[in-house]
Order: C-alpha cells, then sequence, then structure tokens
C-alpha cells in the first residue's frame, strides 16, 4: 500500500473507534499519524527498512506495526475486525450535515437505527424530534441534509452538464485577466455522464476570476473557496470546481485534471520510465527527494505551450481528451498518429427519427426543414410501429400512407434534403418483426427495436434480438440495451453474440445519440468496429431540436475510437441509397 492508502485506513480506523466509543486520545493518534503520513516526503518503504518510522514525530508505537503492516501486505487484521463490527450503515451517516459519531450512537442506541434509510423513516415518522438533545429542528434540518445528499451525491447527463458548463466558459474566457481556460474533467473526456465541472484558468490576476465565478447567476451554494480555486455549487445540484495556475503551468493542469485517472498513472509512468515526474505542476528530472510539487518547484519544468508538446515531451502523438481513458491509448500514441476519430461535419444525415404520425412533436415536413438546416444530404423517417401502440404506432395502412407522402415529397423538390422511408418495427417477444415481409419490402430501410417485455432473461432475449437480425429486411438494431441513463439499466442480454449476429447478417448497429441513452455503450465500439461492424448515429429525434442529439453521438462515437469509415451515415446521398439497393437485391 501506498502511504496515501495507509493514511485513509488510519482515518477510517478514527472514524470506526469514533463510532465506537473509544477513548479521544486513542482517536487523535490515528488522526495524527495519517495526517504524518501524507505530508511525508521521503519514501516510506525506504523508513521502514531503515526501521526509522518510530523516530518520525507524530507516529507512535502502536502505528508503526500497523503502518508497516498495511505497507507491507496491503491488509490489516486490527482494521478488518473493527470495519466487521461496526454496520456500515452507521459510518455513511456520518456525510448527513449535523450528525456526528456521538448523535449516531444515541440513534442507533435508542432507536436502534443503523442505515440512512431507517433513520429518514424515523424523521418522517416523527421519532427522532422526540429523542433527548435533538427536537423538531434538528429532525427536519437532517431530513433536509439526506435530500442534499441524494441529490448532490447524483451523476449528471453529459448533455446536461455541458449546457451549464459552456456559458462558464465563455464568461471565463471573456474576463481580462484570464489568458487560457478550458474545461477538463469528464466533461472534456466527453463521458456519458458526469460528476462534477473542472475548469481550468491560466490569469494574470486570481481574485477577479474567483470572484465571477462564485458570484455567478445560478449558484446556489460556494462549497470550497481557496487562493487559487474555488467550488460551487449549482441549482441542479451540480458542482464545478475551478482551479488557477500560472500560464507556465497551464498545460500541465490542463492535462492533469483533465484525467482520467487511470491515463494519468500510466503517463506518469512513462515520465518516470524516462527519468522525469510529471504532474500538475510540471514536467520535471524525477531524481532527487521529496514530492513531486518539491520538485517541481526545485527544478525548472521542461516548457509546453499546449498540449501536444507535452505528448511530445514523452515521445507520443498528441491523444484526444475522449480517448484518455487508460485503455491502450498511450502503445498507441507511441507508434503514430491517433486515428483520424469522426466528427460532426463528416455526418450527412441519420435514420432514426419521428414524427407526429407516431410519438414525434414535429410533422414530416418540419423534421425535414430542420434536416435541412442542418445542411443533411437525406433523413430518415422510422416512426413507430403497431405493436408500440402507448407510441401510437403505424398500422400497415397508415405506414404505407407515410411512404407514399415521402415520396410525393421528395419528387416535389420542395427541400434539398432526400428523405428515405423507414420504420421503428418492434422485435416482438419472439424475435419475429411487428410487420411483414411484404410490408417491410416496401421501405428503404428498417430499424428493429424492442419496446416491450423487457425483463426477459438474458438468454431468451438474446436469442429475440438475434432472430430479428437475421430477418433478411433489417438494416439496424435500434437502442440494443433499451438503457435510460441515471434511470434504467438495459435489458439483459449477450452484448458479444448480438454483435456476432449484426456481423454476420450485415446488420447495422445505432449508436442511439439521445443523450439519456447513448446505446451501443462506448465502450464495446473500438472492438467491435474493428471487427467491421457499422455504426449509424441516430439521434431518434421526437422533435426537430431533437436532431442535434448527434453531437452527443458523434462524442460518443469518438470515445469509441470510431472512424468516418466506420459510421454509415457518414455516406452521400447516392452511397446511401446503393448500400439500401445492394440490401435488397
Ligand atoms: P467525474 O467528475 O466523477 O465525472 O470524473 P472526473 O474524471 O472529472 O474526476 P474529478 O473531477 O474527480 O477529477 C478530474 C481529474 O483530475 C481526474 O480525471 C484525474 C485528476 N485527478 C483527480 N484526483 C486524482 C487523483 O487522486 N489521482 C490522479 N492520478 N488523478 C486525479
Ligand atoms: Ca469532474
Ligand atoms: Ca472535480
Ligand atoms: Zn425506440
Amino acid at each position: 500500500m501506498t502511504k496515501n492508502e495507509i493514511a485513509d485506513v488510519l482515518n477510517q480506523i478514527a472514524v470506526l473507534l469514533d463510532l465506537k466509543g473509544e477513548n479521544p486520545f486513542k482517536i487523535r493518534a490515528y488522526q495524527t499519524g495519517a495526517r504524518v503520513l501524507e505530508s511525508l516526503e521521503e519514501d516510506l518503504g525506504k523508513i521502514i527498512a531503515e526501521d526509522r518510522l518510530s523516530s518520525i514525530k507524530g507516529i507512535g508505537e502502536a502505528l508503526v506495526k500497523k503502518i508497516t503492516e498495511l505497507h507491507e501486505t496491503g491488509k490489516l487484521e486490527f482494521y478488518d475486525e473493527l470495519s466487521s463490527s461496526v454496520a456500515p450503515g452507521l459510518v455513511e451517516m456520518l456525510e448527513i450535515p449535523g450528525l456526528g459519531a456521538k448523535k449516531i450512537k444515541a440513534l442507533h442506541s435508542k432507536l436502534g437505527i443503523d442505515s440512512i434509510a431507517a433513520l429518514t423513516k424515523a424523521c418522517e415518522d416523527g421519532l427522532v424530534a422526540e429523542l433527548d438533545g435533538f427536537g423538531e429542528k434538528t429532525q427536519a434540518k437532517l431530513l433536509t441534509g439526506i435530500k442534499n445528499r441524494e441529490a448532490y451525491g447524483k451523476r449528471h447527463l453529459w448533455w446536461e452538464a455541458f449546457a451549464v458548463a459552456g456559458p462558464i466558459l465563455e464568461g471565463l474566457r471573456a474576463l481580462p485577466e484570464v489568458h487560457r481556460a478550458e474545461h477538463a474533467g469528464s466533461l472534456r473526456r466527453k463521458m456519458e455522464t458526469v460528476g462534477d465541472l473542472d475548469f481550468i484558468v491560466a490569469a494574470s490576476e486570481v481574485a477577479p476570476v474567483v470572484e465571477w465565478f462564485v458570484t455567478r447567476h445560478g449558484v446556489t451554494e460556494i462549497t470550497a473557496r481557496g487562493e487559487t480555486k474555488a467550488s460551487v455549487r449549482y441549482e441542479s445540484g451540480l458542482q464545478a470546481d475551478l482551479r488557477i495556475v500560472p500560464d507556465e503551468q497551464f498545460v500541465f493542469a490542463l492535462h492533469h485534471f483533465t484525467g482520467s485517472k487511470d491515463h494519468n498513472v500510466q503517463m506518469r509512468q512513462r515520465a518516470l520510465s524516462r527519468g522525469l515526474s510529471m504532474s500538475e505542476w510540471g514536467l520535471v528530472p524525477a531524481e532527487g527527494e521529496g514530492t513531486a510539487k518539491a520538485k517541481a518547484e526545485r527544478h525548472a519544468s521542461v516548457h509546453v505551450a499546449t498540449e501536444e508538446e507535452l505528448f511530445a515531451a514523452l515521445g507520443l502523438h498528441f491523444i484526444p481528451p475522449e480517448l484518455r481513458e487508460g485503455l491502450g491509448e498511450i502503445e498507441v500514441a507511441e507508434k503514430g498518429p491517433m486515428p483520424h476519430l469522426v466528427e460532426l461535419a463528416d455526418l450527412h444525415g441519420a435514420f432514426h427519427n419521428h414524427t407526429t404520425a407516431s410519438d414525434g412533436r414535429n410533422t414530416l415536413s418540419e423534421m425535414v426543414g430542420a434536416a435541412e438546416s442542418l445542411g443533411w444530404q437525406y433523413l430518415g423517417i422510422a416512426d413507430h410501429s403497431k405493436g408500440s401502440y402507448q407510441a401510437n404506432g403505424l398500422s400497415e395502412e397508415r405506414l404505407l400512407k407515410q411512404v407514399a407522402d415521402i415520396q410525393a415529397l421528395n419528387t416535389s423538390g420542395r427541400f434539398r434534403t432526400h428523405v428515405f422511408a423507414g420504420t421503428e418495427c418492434d422485435i416482438l417477444t419472439d424475435g419475429r418483426l411487428d410487420f411483414d415481409d411484404a410490408t417491410l419490402a416496401q421501405l428503404d430501410y428498417v430499424v428493429v427495436s424492442v419496446h416491450n417485455a423487457l425483463a426477459q432473461d438474458e438468454e431468451t432475449m438474446t436469442a429475440r434480438i438475434i432472430r430479428a437480425l437475421e430477418n433478411p429486411y433489417t438494416t439496424m438494431l435500434g437502442h440494443m440495451t433499451g438503457r435510460l441513463l441515471l434511470r434504467r439499466e438495459g435489458y439483459q442480454l449477450n452484448t458479444g453474440k448480438i454483435i456476432d449476429a449484426a456481423l454476420a447478417n450485415n446488420v447495422i448497429i445505432e449508436l442511439n445519440a439521445n443523450p439519456w441513452r447513448l446505446d451501443m455503450d462506448w465502450r464495446h465500439w473500438r472492438r467491435a468496429a474493428e471487427r467491421g461492424l457499422l455504426c449509424a448515429i441516430n439521434p431518434d429525434a421526437h422533435e426537430t431540436s431533437g436532431l442535434r442529439y448527434v453531437v452527443a453521438g458523434v462524442n460518443i462515437a469518438r470515445k469509441g475510437w470510431l472512424k468516418k469509415e466506420n459510421v454509415f451515415n457518414t455516406l452521400s446521398l447516392a452511397e446511401v441509397k446503393a448500400a439500401f439497393a445492394r440490401k435488397h437485391a
């Protein structure tokens, strides 16, 4: 274990001892030990090897043995036993403002409360207010604290977080003191969900920037305010972190706080193997003692003006933020330039879109008009099929009427955007499609999706979907797992087998670009595309503004290492027509 990990264990021991009502001096000893370890500049392994731990101020005899055991084995029997003697719910209750060890012990011994859920119930039932030392006010405060904790602990959709972050970044860049400003963290890496926003700024003066940041409209709470950083909370519970650095540190800080953690760890290892120490402060010779910060203060850092130069200093080609997940990107960047990832401008249309004929909110011509103003060469209309009656799915008759309307619109020359007539056809519970072959044959293409019997077991669901992919009229599979991010898990299925079946049957898999779906997940795309799977980035738009979701889809496609040639809707109109003709030949 590293010294920081050991410090975490010591702090945790202090918490557990406190909950058990142990002697305060003993508790303090663990807290002090943790602090001393964290600020230790020398190598812990060396100190232990030379038997000098007990000579360090703040580390008592009892701790020497425990630290040594943790360092050498990564385990501590004392800690394991202590942990198992305290209900985990009690530890969690410490996160609620107004609750310390003493109050938690009282709640536990008098009301048997050992979890936040039990506490919520007791507060709602008015039991907590009746306890000595609590009262109505405290009870109400605890309930609020529990509610806030839920809201704040929540992750946020990238799409919604980006909407908050964009104007903050613009505002920062417009400040006269600010030289450079960027997003960092998961937002910059285009993760599907975001824990908090991170901003890195290089500025000539710190105070006015912090002042602007913490007084912005929509800020409900300032959660931290230091000399070079600040954190605030917005109404949605979303937190935003700001760090201000001198110009020469900007690129290092930007790279560090963009992450991910795994990517950073691998980058630091690479630096070390070249005799360099890399941190948010700079890139300096690794020799000598002390923390990365101390080294950066001692040595002049390698000078870099851009992230390209930072990667180059470690013998690497530039790695786009989307790919910095520690999933082999460094090995690729070592050998040559990274693949050229698909871009928004590469898209010439999309295939899974709805109109007022089923559950959309805009008419066919409104949707086509919106596609035209995006400069799209084509738009695919795929309204629901009759089985999705709750979504006003189309009968055969209404579908054929729509096909005729689309043909008429295409020949009218009203729009420069060509319309393809398709369907989002339900995959019935046994894997048959909701329309028969004669009906499907009237269409340009067919998206197949699961919309009911979502609780089927993995084997049944997988077989069901594969059967649908084997239908010769199936062009693409819609929202593969049906997940709704932060709301609903996807249905059980075997992703590998479905990808195999898509490849075997020449079926495209959709990357549903709706920010709540982003399905199929980016983690599967790299490998699948290498095997030849084609992706269609589809907004699943239910109104004209929904077409913009392709922005989120392109982000995720890039995270999945997809290049232009992996994405079907980068084809021109003529190429798509030819591909559809081939499918039916
Ligand atoms: P999030 O906010 O949970 O969606 O994820 P991130 O990646 O934005 O994480 P965050 O905001 O905690 O920190 C931003 C970046 O800073 C993170 O991706 C990597 C870097 N970072 C933060 N803490 C650590 C750490 O303890 N070790 C390392 N190696 N990097 C860290
Ligand atoms: Ca973050
Ligand atoms: Ca953060
Ligand atoms: Zn659907």
